[in-house]
């Protein structure tokens, strides 16, 4: 099978490589990983990434114009992608043929030409496993600049190697990769500075919230805490069920400063909440709700209801 894809790989000149929408760095590895390795080994041909950029991807790659005309008598090859709903971008039907390389479960056996393998950490992995067998029978080369998108891609996938997904295999494929010369520090601080960033927020969370006897608990994080650490009022969103972990928890509510407001966002383990984001600009669901105000006084005033809320389960 893989050698099956090299020989198509080589009858085409022109090949469009697509990958799944809202993309990860298996995504983009897998994708922009084989592009590289198909244009180091045959530079006359023309090759594209296609899809909808990710600015939150440019350390990784960005993804290249194409017009619907590239696609006469191309070959489109999608990586990552279990099916044709979530290729990203217009047109991949359009090529004389279609191969997938994927290591998703094969419910959509889409294409001229399949290449499933549900064993592999990541698409990067059979990226490199296509490059070896391009290596073995016609002399095929790795970039530094490929080797760091698959190693991205097999990092992202495997959850930094923790999970299961990390076989031997994977590890042996890890350390050919790192034999390259790309920067593995730069790019662990690229794909993972926001997790840092939040999770030292996170501990300054358990750290300041205010909890009374009853469990009704609070924190304000304003903008001089959001600018030391370094984090979005939006990221914040992802810290809300943080608290929950407090032993005794009831209810909390966690305000938190952005330019027009400050946004209140309250959980509960019992009481409804969502009657008294309402009555500030909000609502949602009876243990998970939002609500906004605009003075940190009326803050005041939402953490005493929620207080008075839990002293009366
Ligand atoms: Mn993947």
């Amino acid at each position: 099978m893989i050698r099956q894809i090299i020989d198509t790989i080589e009858q085409y000149e022109t090949i469009i490589i697509h990958r799944h929408v809202r993309p990860d760095p298996d995504a983009y590895g897998s994708q922009v990983g084989l592009k590289e390795l198909i244009a180091t080994n045959y530079p006359t041909k023309k090759v594209y990434a296609a899809g909808t950029h990710d600015p939150m991807l440019t350390y990784l790659a960005v993804q290249d114009d194409i017009t619907p005309e590239d696609y006469n008598n191309a070959l489109v090859i999608v990586t990552d992608t279990g099916n044709t709903e979530r290729i990203d971008a217009n047109h991949y039907e359009k090529g004389a043929y279609l191969i997938k390389i994927d290591h998703h479960p094969n419910v959509d056996p889409y294409g001229d030409m399949r290449w499933v393998d549900t064993e592999a950490s990541s698409t990067s992995e059979m990226i490199y496993l296509l490059y070896e067998e391009g290596k073995k029978h016609y002399g095929w080369k790795m970039s530094d600049a490929c080797a760091r998108l698959l190693f991205a891609g097999i990092v992202g996938d495997t959850g930094r190697f923790l999970f299961p997904s990390a076989t031997v295999r994977t590890f042996e494929i890890a350390s050919g990769l790192i034999k390259y010369n790309f920067d593995r520090s730069k790019l662990y601080a690229e794909m993972y500075e926001e997790d840092r960033k939040l999770l030292h927020l996170k501990g300054y969370m358990y750290q300041q919230f205010t909890i009374d006897e009853n469990g009704a608990a609070f924190i304000k994080i304003d903008k001089s805490v959001l600018n030391k650490f370094g984090v979005t009022a939006s990221e914040t969103s992802q810290l809300v069920g943080a608290l929950g972990d407090v032993k005794g928890i009831c209810a909390w509510v966690i305000f938190v400063e952005e330019d027009d407001q400050i946004r209140v966002r309250l959980r509960s383990k019992g009481p409804i909440i969502n009657k008294l984001a309402a009555e500030y600009d909000g609502g949602g669901h009876p243990l998970a709700s939002g609500a906004s105000i605009y003075s940190w006084d009326k803050a005041d005033e939402v953490i005493a209801k929620l207080k008075a809320l839990c002293a009366a389960k």
